[in-house]
C-alpha cells in the first residue's frame, strides 16, 4: 500500500515535471519568432538649434518594431565624433530603462555647430535561441546649428553603414541609401536588416513585414524607400573572423551588426 502511493506521488511529481517542461518549450517557442536584433542610439532630436540646444541619447538593444526590449549590459564603447574630435561619453551615461529593460542615457550639448555622431559598440550579447553572439555598431548623427559637412565620412570602425543620402531632414517617402562596410572594405551581397522603431504601435500585415530585407550591389551599396515617418534602422550582418567562449566551454559564431538610425519626418504634402 505504501510502496503503491509513493509510486503514485512520484508519478504524479513526473507528471507536473512534464507540463512545466511543456509549458516552458511553449513560452520559448511562442515567444520565438525571432525578429531581428538592432543596437539603438536615439536621440531626442536629429537637429540642435537655439531653441534646442541639447539632445538626450538613449542606448538601448531591442527589436524595435514589436517594441520588445532586451538587457543591454554597460557597452564596449560609447562615444561621440565630429568636428575632427572624439570623446568618450561612458563617464556621463546614466542607467534607464527603455521598453521595460536595461539601458543607458545622457544629455550632450554641442559647444559649435558641426554634425556629432553617437556611437555605441555593446557588448557580446548570447542569444541562446541562435547559438551565437551578436555585437552591433551602432550610430545615429545629430546636426547643430544648421552644418552639413562630412556626413558621408566613415568614422572607421570594425564595421557601419556610410550614408549616402544626408541622413537627416528627410520626409517619410524618401530612399535612404548607403555603403557596408567592415574593416573599411565595402561588403558586396550582405543582408542588410530594416525595422521601424514602431512608436505608434503600427500592426504589421505579415511577420514578413516586420524585419524587411535589402541586399549589398557588388560595391556594398544598398537603398530603402522608408515609408512611414519616425526612426528607421538598419542592420547590415556580417560574420566575424573570431569566435567567442560559450557559457557551454564551446566556441560559439559572432554575428557582427553595423547599425544605423535615421529620422524619417511627416510629410506634410500627403498628410501622413
Ligand atoms: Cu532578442
Amino acid at each position: 500500500m505504501n510502496a503503491f502511493r509513493a509510486l503514485s506521488q512520484k508519478e504524479t511529481c513526473n507528471h507536473q515535471l512534464i507540463a512545466v517542461i511543456a509549458g516552458c518549450l511553449l513560452a520559448i517557442l511562442t515567444s520565438l519568432p525571432a525578429q531581428a536584433h538592432f543596437g539603438m542610439v536615439i536621440p531626442s532630436s536629429s537637429q540642435v538649434n537655439q531653441k534646442q540646444p541639447e539632445v538626450e541619447v538613449t542606448f538601448a538593444f531591442a527589436h524595435p518594431f514589436e517594441n520588445k526590449g532586451m538587457d543591454l549590459d554597460w557597452p564596449q564603447t560609447v562615444f561621440v565624433a565630429g568636428n575632427n574630435t572624439k570623446q568618450d561619453l561612458k563617464g556621463i551615461m546614466l542607467e534607464t530603462f527603455f521598453l521595460d529593460h536595461k539601458a543607458w542615457k545622457l544629455s550632450y550639448k554641442p559647444t559649435k555647430p558641426g554634425l556629432y555622431w553617437f556611437v555605441m559598440e555593446q557588448a557580446p550579447y548570447w542569444e541562446q535561441a541562435e547559438d551565437i553572439f551578436i555585437v552591433h555598431y551602432s550610430k545615429t548623427i545629430i546636426s547643430a546649428y544648421g552644418d552639413d559637412q562630412g556626413w558621408d565620412s566613415p568614422l572607421g570602425l570594425k564595421t557601419e553603414i556610410v550614408p549616402l543620402v544626408r541622413p537627416y531632414g528627410n520626409y517619410a517617402g524618401n530612399i535612404f541609401s548607403g555603403q557596408v562596410l567592415v574593416d573599411n572594405t565595402p561588403m558586396a551581397g550582405i543582408d542588410v536588416e530594416v525595422e521601424l522603431y514602431n512608436q505608434e504601435k503600427w500592426i504589421a500585415p505579415t511577420d514578413a513585414h516586420i524585419t524587411q530585407v535589402v541586399k549589398t550591389d557588388e560595391n556594398g551599396n544598398f537603398s530603402f524607400a522608408c515609408p512611414l515617418p519616425g526612426w528607421w534602422g538598419f542592420s547590415a550582418l556580417t560574420d566575424a573572423e573570431y569566435s567567442l567562449k560559450g557559457k557551454d566551454g564551446e566556441e560559439k559564431k559572432v554575428e557582427l551588426g553595423a547599425v544605423i538610425w535615421v529620422y524619417f519626418d511627416p510629410n506634410p504634402f500627403l498628410g501622413n
